[in-house]
């Protein structure tokens, strides 16, 4: 019997070193070492031995038993080293084939400008300030100086949630809203930028909901020069440094004197471009602060207008069809 394992672990240990796969070292494994393999087979004989012949004959498949295991267990290794070599033999990349293009994004032309002008007007000291966009008649009109049923409320017509409520017209609504928060506090130097909306009929130069930036600046002694300087410089950095300006008497129920600045543009002529104005006292006073003491510039802008401008857009409803070939144009911005 000894004889007879022993001759079972040569032709084994023949048959495991010279597999070559994978698959072939599992059948061995099943068929030396199997339940059924040919080692159990050979000691079910063992009943036949003597007590004293048992023990050794025990040991004997033990030791074989376990040599076959680590043989296969390191053939195993062996083999599948081998076949990761090859895949990755036949899988070396070519550096030479052209690559994947990425397609990259491009920031949209209206949020571009809003970052430029929130980049010049806080490199001037000004700082970000925030409004809701569903507003109460009282920060939209009423602080601002437009009495009920005054038709200075035409000028701006709105979309109405019940008689108190509203979607803002414009932006201005953040100034009483500061004023009150700073509680008579100086200086107040804000911009605000955000959406608007006007029950406007859309068309080239009008959207129902388009976007604006607000400015207003309260402390003691500020006056028109510096809010014309103030002007002068953002529109000099947004539109070159020769650009030319110039105020206009307008109206503003909030402001007083109230103008609007034009830039001169060589083809076109003057451009209208900015609402602004000294803050009324009344409107400084219904917010907290005495009007005998300080004074305040507020000014207001459409962040479209400005982007129609500066890129030559004839057609305000581009920047909202989202045109590919539109935006495209921008990638660079
Ligand atoms: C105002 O909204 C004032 N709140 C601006 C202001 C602020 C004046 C502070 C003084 C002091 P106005 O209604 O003119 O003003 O609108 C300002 C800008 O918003 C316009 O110059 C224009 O660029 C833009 N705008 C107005 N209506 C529309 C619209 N329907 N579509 C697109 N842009 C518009």
């Amino acid at each position: 019997m000894q004889k007879r394992l022993n001759e079972l672990k040569i032709i084994a240990e023949t048959k495991i070193k010279s597999a070559h796969d994978l698959n072939t070292l599992k059948e061995l494994k099943v068929k030396f070492l199997g339940k059924k393999g040919e080692l159990t087979s050979v000691l079910r004989g063992m009943g036949g031995l003597s007590p004293e012949e048992r023990p050794q004959v025990g040991a004997l498949a033990n030791e074989i038993r376990n040599r076959l295991e680590s043989l296969i267990s390191s053939k195993t290794e062996e083999l599948e080293e081998e076949k990761l070599e090859k895949q990755l033999r036949e899988q070396t990349v070519d550096v030479t084939l052209p690559g994947l293009p990425l397609t990259v994004g491009a920031i949209h032309p209206l949020q571009a400008i809003w970052e430029q002008m929130e980049d010049i007007f806080i490199g001037m000291g000004f700082e970000v300030a925030e409004g809701p966009e569903v507003e109460t008649d009282k920060y939209n009109f009423e602080m601002l100086n437009f009495l009920k049923e005054h038709p200075a409320r035409d000028m701006q017509d709105s979309f109405y949630i019940n008689p108190e409520i509203l979607l803002r017209t414009h932006t201005s609504s953040v100034q009483p809203r500061t004023m009150l928060a700073k509680e008579g506090e100086v200086p107040v130097r804000i911009i605000c930028p955000g959406k608007v909306y006007r029950r406007d009929s859309d068309d080239a130069t009008h959207s129902h909901q388009f976007m604006q930036i607000e400015g207003l600046v309260v402390d003691r002694g500020v006056s028109m020069s510096e809010l014309k300087g103030v002007l002068l410089t953002f529109i000099q950095k947004m539109f070159g440094k020769e650009t030319e300006i110039r105020l206009r008497p307008s109206f503003f129920p909030f402001t007083e004197p109230s103008v609007e600045i034009d830039i001169y543009d060589p083809q076109k002529g003057w451009l209208e471009i900015l609402g602004a104005g000294m803050v009324h006292p009344r409107v400084l006073e219904k917010s907290g602060y005495n009007p005998e003491h300080y004074t305040g510039f507020a000014f207001g802008t459409g962040i479209e207008r400005i982007a129609m401008l500066k890129y030559g857009i004839d057609d305000i409803r581009h920047f909202y069809n989202n045109d590919l070939r539109f935006l495209r144009q921008f990638q660079s911005e």
